[in-house]
Formats: C-alpha cells, sequence, structure tokens
C-alpha cells in the first residue's frame, strides 16, 4: 500500500491508505471502535497468538490509526509508525522501552519542560543518569558516551532556544558505540527534516503540532525500525496504555495531506517576521536559525529544507516588559502549543518550561525576557502589524 517512491506532497495525501480496500471511501473511515469481533474462539486465540494478522481491541491496533501510522513511517522513511495518545506518552513509551535501573541517557542541551521532567524522574524513581550536551563535536559527544549509556535523545531545533544539532554526525558517534539516537522533530516536521535518512534511528513527534495543524489534537507518533516499535508496542505502550484514539487518527490523517504547503507557508511568514523583528528597537536578540548570522546555519543548511515557523526573542527590559508584550497584543493569541493556522504566542519561562528549575533554565538560554512566537497561516502583515503595536507599546 504504501509507496515510497512518491514525491512528499504526493505521499501525505496517499500513502498508507487505498480507497479500494473499503468501498471505494475516498477519505479512510473512523473505525470508532474499542473491539473487534472473531469468527470463532480459534480465530481469536490465532490472533492473540501472534500467528494470523487482524484486530483484536482497539489498544492493540485500529484501522484509522493503522492509516495514520503507514502515512508518518512513509513521509519520516522508516519501517513503520507507532501512534500514541500523546508527544509525552511517545516520549515516555519509547525512553522507558530503551532503558533500565541505572542506565545513563545523552540528552540535547534544551528539552522540552516535560521532557526534562521525564528524564528528571527517571533519575529519581530508577537511577537513570542523564547529561545534556550541546553536541557541538564529535569529541564532546564520545566523551559524555558511558559504559551504561543507553541511548541519545535530541530535539532540533531545540524548544525554544532554536538551536540544531548535527543529527549526522551525533548519528556516526553514537553507533561507532553501539547505541541508538532517538530525535524529537516536532519543532520541524518532515517537511523540513527526516533525521532517519540522516542516520538516525527513532524519530518522535508531537503530533499535537504540525501534523495535526488545526489545534484540535493530541496526539504523538513514534517512526522507526519494525522490529523496535512491534517491541515498543507489545510492552511499554501496550502495558502503560498509552494510545491514540481512532478520532484523533482520523483528524491527523486529515492535517497530513496539506501539512507540505501548510509548513510552507509558515516558513514565508516566518522569514518575513524574523527580518522585521531583527530591525524592532525594543527587541535584543532574535531566534531563527534561517539566518547566515545564526551560529547553527550551516546545520540548518545542512539538514533542514527552511527554516521552521517558530521564532523566540528577547524583550528589552525584565519579565514584566516580556509579559506586557503578550498583553498589549490583538488578535495575535497567547497560548502554548504551535505549529497551527493561528499565530500563537507564549512566554517559556512562566509556561511551557516553568517546571524546569532556575537554574537549569538559564543554562538552556531560557532567559525571563524570552518570547516564543508560532507564525501561524494568517497574512504576514497582520501578524507583524499586531506585534509591531504591541512592541511599539513598551
Ligand atoms: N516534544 C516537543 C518538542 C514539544 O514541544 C512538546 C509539547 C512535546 C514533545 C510533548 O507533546 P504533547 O504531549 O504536548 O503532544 N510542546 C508544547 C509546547 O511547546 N507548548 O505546549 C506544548
Amino acid at each position: 500500500m504504501t509507496n515510497n517512491h512518491k514525491r512528499f506532497n504526493t505521499s501525505a495525501i496517499h500513502d498508507g491508505y487505498d480507497p479500494s480496500d473499503l468501498l471505494g471511501s475516498l477519505t479512510a473511515p473512523l473505525f470508532q471502535t474499542s473491539t473487534f469481533t472473531f469468527e470463532t474462539a480459534e480465530e481469536g486465540e490465532r490472533r492473540f497468538a501472534g500467528e494470523e494478522d487482524g484486530y483484536m481491541y482497539s489498544r492493540l491496533g485500529n484501522p484509522t490509526v493503522t492509516v495514520l501510522e503507514e502515512k508518518m513511517a512513509a513521509l519520516e522513511k522508516g519501517e513503520r509508525g507507532l501512534a500514541f495518545a500523546s508527544g509525552m506518552a511517545a516520549v515516555s513509551a519509547i525512553l522507558v522501552a530503551l532503558t533500565k535501573a541505572n542506565d545513563h541517557i545523552l540528552c540535547s542541551a534544551g528539552l522540552y519542560g516535560c521532557t526534562f521532567g521525564l528524564v528528571s524522574m527517571m533519575k529519581e524513581k530508577y537511577n537513570i543518569d542523564h547529561d545534556f550536551s550541546m553536541m557541538e563535536t564529535k569529541d564532546e559527544v564520545r566523551g559524555l558516551i558511558r559504559p551504561e549509556t543507553a541511548c541519545i535523545y535530541v530535539e532540533t531545533p531545540i524548544n525554544p532556544t532554536m538551536k540544531l544539532i548535527d543529527l549526522q554526525m551525533v548519528a556516526e558517534v553514537a553507533h561507532e558505540c553501539g547505541i541508538p539516537v532517538v530525535v524529537d522533530n516536532t519543532f520541524a516536521s518532515p517537511y523540513l527534516q527526516r533525521p532517519l535518512e540522516l542516520g538516525c534511528d527513532v524519530v518522535i513527534h508531537s503530533a499535537t503540532k504540525y501534523i495535526g495543524g488545526h489545534g484540535d489534537v493530541i496526539a504523538g507518533v513514534a517512526v522507526g525500525k519494525k522490529d523496535f516499535l512491534d517491541h515498543v508496542q507489545m510492552t511499554t505502550q501496550k502495558d502503560m496504555g498509552g494510545i491514540m484514539s481512532p478520532l484523533d487518527a482520523w483528524l491527523l490523517i486529515r492535517g497530513l495531506k496539506t501539512l507540505p504547503i501548510r509548513v510552507d507557508r509558515h516558513c514565508d511568514n516566518a522569514e518575513k517576521i524574523y527580518a522585521k523583528l531583527n530591525k524592532h528597537p525594543k527587541v535584543s536578540r532574535v531566534l531563527y536559525p534561517d539566518d547566515s548570522d545564526h551560529p547553527d546555519y550551516h546545520i540548518r543548511q545542512k539538514q533542514m529544507k527552511r527554516g521552521g515557523g517558530l521564532i523566540s526573542f528577547e524583550v528589552k527590559g525584565t519579565k514584566k516588559d516580556a509579559q506586557k508584550m503578550l498583553n498589549n497584543l490583538g488578535f495575535i493569541k497567547i497560548a502554548v502549543s504551535l505549529g497551527d493556522a493561528e499565530t500563537l504566542i507564549q512566554h517559556p519561562a512562566t509556561m511551557t518550561h516553568s517546571v524546569v528549575p532556575e537554574a537549569s533554565r538559564q543554562q538552556m538560554g531560557v532567559n525571563d525576557q524570552l518570547i516564543r512566537l508560532s507564525v501561524g497561516l494568517e497574512e504576514w502583515e497582520d501578524i507583524w502589524g499586531d506585534l509591531e503595536q504591541a512592541l511599539d507599546q513598551l
């Protein structure tokens, strides 16, 4: 059913589903069912024994969810996809599957707040230690790998500092040491960056963001080798239970069809807004990886098609000025999340990264003046008009 030779736009629309399988229905049907009936007791026995393909119970697999998983596998160029109830359900199922007590995880120096919370909890409860690294050179990465390092976990671009990590370089070192690399690809989406093609082993998405694109779903997806994700499905996912609902999969399938055109428009708008923010007198710093002055621009050119739809910037002054800027906005919404049609703005230090202790937050580069903007699909002149008047009032 899946044809990996299609171009990205075509793949996003067609892969994972063939209408001739289901009465010609153009869109993939919503199988809103919790369980599946068996013709005979023996058929049920064979399915549970893994001797016969077929659905059993929606926590163990559902046809609508399968379509989404196959589409994501095609877009990320992986062997299989596995869908989860949220991005954090995906992150936790993958990290728990890869580790045991007393192991070590090497992380990028900057993580989404709840992922930071998860690795902190794993340390406290199971003595699974971690280090944070900018992973700028092979020696830096090699020097932090220990005999008990179970995996390398990378976000790039990093939420919300927009720093980038060279995935091919990290994968080369990891594989010398026989360690898998897990990449959170939420900020880029598979349209802009495909970590598996760069040698990484597992890709994770908060599908809540660009994959869905419409702010109406909380969901997660992982893509990687079939053997590994079959194992995750039958262990940490099945037994911890963080599965995706069929309705959410259905909405994500719809969202994916427009992923490439949405992301191009997010990038077009972000490039324009970045240029304007850079010149505003109340803004002291703008972080966007698609500028030749950005320290990681060479990595952007190497592994990302474009710079993405997220921009972070610091306003001159204090936390109060950052909050005032948000309060001055008109149609731009103050909200966490990102990748929606609506432009969203938030204050990481007190919102997405508020669970990160102050010292670690400062080390990550998340200070009180930092604001994160998810540039939406509105007309860029309107987005800039709203931002400009909010900044001018400071
Ligand atoms: N990974 C990244 C990079 C994220 O940004 C998020 C959520 C997650 C994982 C977790 O995904 P979820 O469980 O929410 O689907 N990031 C958020 C953010 O930046 N604002 O609100 C949520």
